[in-house]
């Protein structure tokens, strides 16, 4: 995701988390605002293209070898390459954010991290390995050229909210946690945490990043890569998508909490 993806991801977890959890990620970053977790939210973009965050840069996605859009699926032994990926980075960060023994800068790292690989593993072609997640397969948006990841990351976000200040995603995050706790989302979010368990984290994200791959197939190439390269994308593909995008932001936001509230308890 873009800024504003993250940044609300950021927002509906800070709508969603305890008192106790507040306090406790408050203290690990030292930021008693209401911006504490949005404020840090794209911060893992920003390190990774710097000379010593190089290699975190495999940390943002998956890459699952599979074959959409006849098949889709994320395997962590087939799909996690020697360098890591989101799903073994979640892992790590959530063991060394936990861990008193290490640097209070340490443990902001861990505590950034966490905060934005939640939102990317919720975004399909971060869990897709097909033409490098899509950024290979050059398509056009509103007129302008562009290509298909980027589209996922921002365009269609930003078309749906119209800007992507901290205000936008904060606006938006008011307009999904409500969907959570009284609209459209209401009935499924509780279903949303299914399987989440601070014991196994690796099962915990796989779980996130095979329900986030299964849109590759249904709505991202339906009908495979040529019909994304032929049309501009802005009109009935972004009606298709923009539910999509707007259930998994919901999505991430919720589950970010869920993670987050069992890191502060200790809930091993
Ligand atoms: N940005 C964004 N959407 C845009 C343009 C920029 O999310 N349409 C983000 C990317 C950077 C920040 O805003 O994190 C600054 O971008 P720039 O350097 O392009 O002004
Ligand atoms: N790091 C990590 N996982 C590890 C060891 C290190 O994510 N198992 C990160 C934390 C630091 C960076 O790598 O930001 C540099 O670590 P070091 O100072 O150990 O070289
Ligand atoms: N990305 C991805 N899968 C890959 C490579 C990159 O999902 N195999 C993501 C990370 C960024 C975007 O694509 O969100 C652009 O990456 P980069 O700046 O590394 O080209
Ligand atoms: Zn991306
Ligand atoms: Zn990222």
């Amino acid at each position: 995701w873009g800024s504003l993806g993250h940044e609300t991801v950021a927002y509906i977890a800070t709508n969603f988390v305890s008192t106790a959890t507040k306090t406790y990620f408050q203290t690990i970053l030292g930021d008693t605002s209401t911006d504490y977790l949005a404020s840090v939210a794209t911060w893992a973009d920003t390190y990774r293209y710097t000379t010593a965050g190089t290699y975190s840069a495999p940390f943002h996605f998956i890459d699952a070898l599979d074959s959409p859009p006849s098949s889709c699926g994320v395997e962590y032994d087939r799909d996690c390459g020697s360098s890591g990926c989101v799903v073994s980075a979640i892992n790590n960060y959530t063991a060394r954010v936990q861990k008193t023994s290490l640097s209070s800068a340490e443990r902001i790292i861990a505590a950034k991290m966490i905060v934005h690989f939640v939102g990317d593993i919720h975004q399909p072609l971060h869990d897709e390995n097909l033409d490098v997640g899509g950024n290979d397969i050059d398509v056009t948006y509103a007129g302008t050229s562009t290509n298909l990841h980027h589209i996922w990351d921002t365009n269609m976000p930003e078309q749906l909210v119209g800007g992507y200040a901290l205000s936008d995603a904060k606006t938006w995050a008011t307009n999904l946690t409500t969907g959570i706790k009284t609209g459209t989302y209401e009935s499924i979010a509780s279903s949303w945490l299914t399987g989440i368990d601070l014991s196994d984290p690796v099962t915990s994200a796989m779980t996130w990043a095979s329900d986030a791959n299964a849109y590759v197939c249904t709505t991202v190439i339906p009908s495979g890569v040529s019909a994304v390269e032929s049309v501009d994308l802005s009109g009935a593909y972004y009606n298709k998508a923009i539910p999509v995008i707007e259930l998994q932001i919901a999505k991430a936001g919720y589950r970010l909490a869920a993670w987050l509230n069992l890191i502060a308890t200790g809930s091993t």
